[in-house]
């Protein structure tokens, strides 16, 4: 038996963490669904939250069927807590019987897939704080290998979280060679005792946020003896969510230079806090002028304070401008974000007008 295990494609997803970008975000996500459906292999499985929820735009739905549909071989699609088998979900579309391949599990059951059986209930509800694997183990399935395909949290996965709660024992519970989980969007893979994966979350096809940690893949899966599992990246966006703290001379220098190594094409979110050198303004300004070569690039430096005893107001003339900029400065050493920012603006005026 040999499958991909994909999930969570989160089709019609705002992205407003993306800013401007929110439109080539959403339109990677079908795109990196795309390289999902090329995959080779047996039959694939959708373990959940294929749609962000079940108001997305019908001409989504269709384009999602699509896309779906070009995989060569059986798609097994199951509803999640994001997209639940409700009336007027996006189950009802029309595109789910325009595709022989397309499979929705509309009902718990065994299903027959190319090489064993594949056990799988769909979610009905947005929350619930039932196991929504527990009902597999009732299942009858006749004898050969057992592939079975659930959403929610694993225990310990996500602490405080009840919602749609899978038991760590979920895959030897159902008597499944192997359990596909979707609604984690990391990858994550659950060792049994003597250490073979028969259960895992694949993690979302695509990235949906920052600071999302080892999404934008899929699983191939071969099940032997023991399953065999190869992680394959689909996605296609890099996000990086940087938080710097400044202190020396030459730390902004070392940031900027980062910056600029990192990937274009990438969304980037930095946060920098720290202390401020005279002259390091104008490297601030650098790093916001890289915004070009990024699909996204978010700068928050309100954590950073002008330098202490730098003394550069001491060269302005002497009067109203240099009596502003010491008390700015006081202003800004107990705290004052604003005032510090305007210290840095009038530095930056002081330099251009020169002594
Ligand atoms: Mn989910």
């Amino acid at each position: 038996m040999h499958f991909i295990h994909t999930a969570d494609w989160q089709i019609g997803m705002k992205a407003a963490s993306a800013g401007g970008a929110a439109k080539a975000v959403r339109q990677a996500r079908l795109d990196a669904g795309a390289r999902v459906a090329a995959l080779e292999a047996d039959f694939l499985l959708v373990a959940g939250d294929t749609f962000e929820d079940n108001t997305v735009d019908r001409a989504l739905v269709q384009q999602t069927g699509e896309i779906l549909a070009r995989f060569r071989g059986p798609v097994f699609l199951l509803p999640g807590n994001h997209d639940p088998l409700q009336p007027g979900s996006v189950w009802e579309h029309p595109v789910w019987r325009q595709f022989p391949n397309l499979h929705v599990i509309r009902e718990a059951g065994a299903f027959p897939v190319p090489g064993g059986t594949l056990l799988a209930a769909p979610l009905r509800e947005t929350h619930s704080r039932r196991d929504p694997s527990a009902c597999l183990a009732d299942i009858p399935r006749p004898a050969g290998p057992v592939v079975a395909m659930s959403h929610g949290t694993v225990e310990g996965v996500d602490p405080g979280t009840e919602h749609h709660p899978i038991s760590r024992n979920a895959s030897s519970r159902a008597r499944a060679d192997y359990l596909a989980l979707g609604h984690w969007h990391s990858t994550v893979l659950y060792p049994d005792a003597n250490g073979a994966i028969r259960m895992a979350y694949c993690g979302a096809h695509e990235t949906t946020k920052f600071g999302e940690r080892d999404s934008g893949n899929a699983l191939r899966v071969r099940l032997g003896a023991v399953p065999e599992i190869e992680t394959v990246r689909t996605g296609l966006l890099r996000w990086h969510s940087l938080e710097e703290s400044v202190r020396a001379p030459g730390d902004m220098a070392a940031l900027r230079d980062r910056l600029a190594g990192l990937p274009e094409g990438s969304l980037v979110k930095l946060q920098i806090s720290g202390l401020l050198h005279a002259g390091e303004l104008d490297l601030l300004r650098q790093m916001e002028e890289m915004r070009g070569r990024f699909l996204h690039l978010a700068i928050d430096g309100s954590g950073l304070r002008p330098a202490a005893g730098e003394g550069w107001e001491e060269l302005l003339p002497p009067g109203a401008v240099r009596l502003a900029a010491r008390q700015l400065r006081q202003l800004a050493a107990s705290g004052d974000a604003l005032a510090g920012q305007a210290l840095f603006e009038l530095e930056a005026l002081a330099a251009q007008v020169g002594p």
